[in-house]
C-alpha cells in the first residue's frame, strides 16, 4: 500500500475515533506524525515562498493575538515545534516594522500550568487603558476530551516594544469556564473584546449546540471577572462548530478602519465565523444592537458558507485587529496545503500565512473590500508593462522580462461589446460549480480571459485565474474562476477549482485582477478586492526559471486590456 494511502488511513482512523467519543477535532489528529520531526529536509524547495509569512520548518496554523504596539507589529501563530503535522502547538511570536519582513522571539504562551497543560489554542489580543493583554484557549486535563477554557496572559515588561515575555497570571486564570451546559470541547477562540456605552468589556468564544454554531458572549467590569451573558450574542442553525469568530465595526464611508469598541451611526458592524465542518469561512455585515447585545445581519444574509466569503479559496480561521497607527483595519488568514501528508514530511513544513490585507466596507454597504497592504509593495523589483492592446479572441501573450515565479501582477480590461454576454443558465447558482464545468479550456465568449501563471514552456503546467461575463435577462453576471486542475504533473494534489461571483457592473466598471505569485501561492484579487482566491499548487516544470506568465482570452470576443504591470518580487526577510 503506498504510503499515503496508510496516512490516509490513519487520519481516518484517527477522525473516527474521536467522532465515536462524541467530540469533533479541530484538525485531523495524527498521533503518531506529530512529533516525528522530518529527517534530511530537501535543500531545494521549490514551493517554500519568496514573500509570504512562513516558519522555518513544521506545521503552522492559525494566526493568533495579531496587534501593533509601539510601532512594532506582533502576529503569533499556532506552530508544532515537532511536527509537520497538528500537535504541540505553542504561540511562535514574529515581530516586524513594516508586516513584510519579520524577527521571531522566544515562544510567547506554551503550555505550562493547570489551566492549559494539554493545550495553547487560539486566542487574540485586546488593548485594555492601552495595554495589550491576550485571551486564549487552554486545554485543561480533563476525562473529557479537550476540555476548553478561556485564560489571559499579559506583558511582563510594557517597556519593550516587543513583548517578548508574557505572563499567565496563575490567580486570575482560567477567566472563563464552561459552566451553564456549555460543551466543554466546542468552546474557544476569544475575540478581541470591545467595550459597550456601560463601559464594560464584552468578549465572545466560538461554541455550538448540536448543529447550531453560535458566538457565546461575556462581559467584564475589570477584564479579570467576566460573566456570561445569558443569551449569545448570535447564533445560525446548522453551521455546526465556529471555530476563531472576528466581530467588529467597520466605518460606512471610505477605507478607514476603526477601534473595535466604535459603535453608532457611522458603522456597521461584521461577524465572521470559521465552520469546523467545511473549513470554510463567511461573513454577514449588520447591526450591532448594543443595549440587547445582540448582533442582527442585514436582511438577506446568507448565514453558511454559501453566504460572503473573505476568501473563496483555501483561507481559514482568519483574524482582523485594528492597526491604530495606520488607521486601518488588517486581516490575517492561514493559508494550508493541498499537498498529502506524505509530500509535506518530504519537504518540512506546512502552512502559510496569506498576506495581510486590509479590508473596509464597499461602497454599496452590503460586502467588504481586501487589498494586500501597501507595505508589500515595497517588494516590487523589475517592471513589466504590456501598452493598452486589444486582447484577441484566442490569444495568449506572454510577459516576459520578471521572475514569474515570484511575481505581482495587476491587468484591467474592458469589455467593448457586452451584449455578445452568454445568456446565464438559471441552474448555474453555484460559482465554484460552475468554474469547475467551465474550466480555461472551454471556450466561451466575453471570457473566459484572465491570467495564466506558473505555466511550463509547453503549457503541459498552468493555473489560470479568470472572468468570464453572462448575461442574466439584461444584467450582467461575472464570474471569477482559479482553476488548477493542471496546476500540476503530480497527481496527488488537491487540484480543486474555486469560483466567486463578483458584485460588478462591467458595462460601468473594469475587470481588474491582481494576482500574487509566490511558488506555491497564487492569491488573486477581483476588482479592486471584491472577490478574492487564494489557490496552492505544486507544478514540477513551472518552478524557479520555468515558471512563464501570461494574459489570455479563450473567448470567441475580444477585450481590450486597458492596462497590465507585473513585478519580480523581492524576498521578505524572515528571521528565526
Ligand atoms: N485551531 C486552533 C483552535 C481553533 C482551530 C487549534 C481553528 O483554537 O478552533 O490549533 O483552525
Amino acid at each position: 500500500m503506498a504510503m499515503n494511502t496508510v496516512l490516509w488511513l490513519i487520519g481516518l482512523f484517527c477522525s473516527v475515533l474521536f467522532v465515536s467519543h462524541g467530540v469533533e477535532a479541530s484538525h485531523l489528529y495524527y498521533r503518531n506524525l506529530q512529533s516525528l520531526q522530518s529527517t534530511s529536509i530537501p535543500k531545494n524547495q521549490p514551493y517554500r515562498t519568496g514573500y509570504h509569512f512562513q516558519p522555518s520548518k513544521n506545521w503552522m496554523n492559525d494566526p493568533n493575538g495579531p496587534m501593533v504596539y509601539k510601532g512594532i507589529y506582533h502576529l503569533m501563530y499556532q506552530w508544532n515545534p515537532l511536527g509537520v503535522v497538528w500537535g504541540n502547538i505553542v504561540w511562535a511570536h514574529a515581530t516586524s516594522t513594516d508586516l513584510v519582513n519579520w524577527i521571531h522571539h522566544k515562544h510567547a504562551i506554551v503550555t505550562s500550568e493547570p489551566f492549559d497543560i494539554k493545550g495553547v489554542w487560539s486566542g487574540s489580543t485586546t488593548f485594555v487603558n492601552g495595554k495589550p493583554i491576550i485571551q486564549y484557549t487552554g486545554i485543561i486535563e480533563s476525562n473529557q476530551w479537550n476540555y476548553q477554557v478561556q485564560n489571559m496572559a499579559v506583558p511582563k515588561n510594557l517597556s519593550d516594544p516587543y513583548l517578548v515575555e508574557w505572563d499567565k497570571p496563575a490567580k486570575w486564570n482560567p477567566i472563563m469556564k464552561p459552566t451553564d451546559g456549555v460543551n466543554a470541547s466546542a468552546f474557544r477562540d476569544p475575540t478581541t473584546a470591545w467595550k459597550g456605552p456601560d463601559g464594560r468589556w464584552r468578549t465572545i468564544i466560538g461554541s455550538k449546540i448540536d448543529r447550531k454554531g453560535m458566538a457565546i458572549m461575556y462581559r467584564s467590569k475589570d477584564f479579570i471577572h467576566w460573566i456570561k451573558a445569558r443569551k449569545p450574542l448570535h447564533s445560525a442553525r446548522n453551521t455546526g462548530m465556529w471555530e476563531c469568530p472576528d466581530f467588529f465595526p467597520v466605518a460606512l464611508k471610505g477605507m478607514n478602519g476603526v477601534d473595535t469598541s466604535a459603535m453608532g451611526p457611522l458603522v456597521k458592524h461584521v461577524m465572521k465565523v470559521s465552520l469546523d465542518d467545511t473549513r470554510h469561512e463567511y461573513y454577514t455585515v449588520g447591526t450591532y444592537d448594543h443595549v440587547k447585545d445582540r448582533y442582527i445581519p442585514d436582511q438577506g444574509s446568507i448565514e453558511s458558507d454559501t453566504g460572503l466569503r473573505y476568501d473563496y479559496g483555501k483561507f481559514y480561521a482568519s483574524k482582523t485587529f485594528f492597526d491604530h497607527e495606520k488607521n486601518r483595519r488588517v486581516l490575517w488568514g492561514w493559508i494550508n496545503e493541498s499537498s498529502t501528508v506524505e509530500e509535506d514530511t518530504k519537504k518540512g513544513w506546512s502552512g502559510l500565512q496569506a498576506v495581510p490585507r486590509t479590508l473596509w466596507l464597499d461602497r454599496s454597504g452590503k460586502q467588504l473590500m481586501q487589498w494586500p497592504v501597501r507595505e508589500i509593495n515595497s517588494l516590487r523589483a523589475k517592471r513589466a508593462i504590456l501598452p493598452s492592446q486589444v486582447l484577441k479572441r484566442g490569444s495568449v501573450i506572454k510577459i516576459s522580462g520578471i521572475t514569474a515565479s515570484q511575481a505581482d501582477v495587476d491587468v484591467h480590461f474592458e469589455l467593448p461589446k457586452l451584449a455578445d454576454a452568454e445568456i446565464m443558465d438559471p441552474s448555474w447558482v453555484n460559482p465554484q460549480l460552475l468554474c469547475s464545468a467551465k474550466p480555461a479550456s472551454a471556450k466561451g465568449k466575453l471570457g473566459p480571459f484572465g491570467l495564466l501563471v506558473l505555466a511550463s514552456k509547453k503549457f503541459e503546467e498552468q493555473t489560470a485565474i479568470f472572468f468570464r461575463v453572462y448575461n442574466n435577462h439584461g444584467k450582467y453576471v461575472v464570474v471569477m474562476c482559479s482553476d488548477q486542475s493542471r496546476s500540476s504533473l503530480e497527481e496527488s494534489n488537491d487540484k480543486t477549482t474555486y469560483g466567486a461571483f463578483v458584485n460588478v457592473d462591467p458595462y460601468h466598471d473594469k475587470l481588474s485582477l491582481r494576482s500574487l505569485i509566490d511558488h506555491s501561492i497564487v492569491e488573486s484579487f477581483g476588482v479592486g478586492g471584491k472577490a478574492c482566491i487564494t489557490a496552492r499548487v505544486y507544478p514540477k516544470l513551472a518552478v524557479g526559471g520555468g515558471a512563464q506568465l501570461y494574459v489570455f482570452n479563450n473567448g470567441t470576443q475580444n477585450v481590450k486590456i486597458s492596462s497590465l504591470k507585473a513585478w519580480s518580487m523581492k524576498k521578505a526577510h524572515i528571521k528565526y
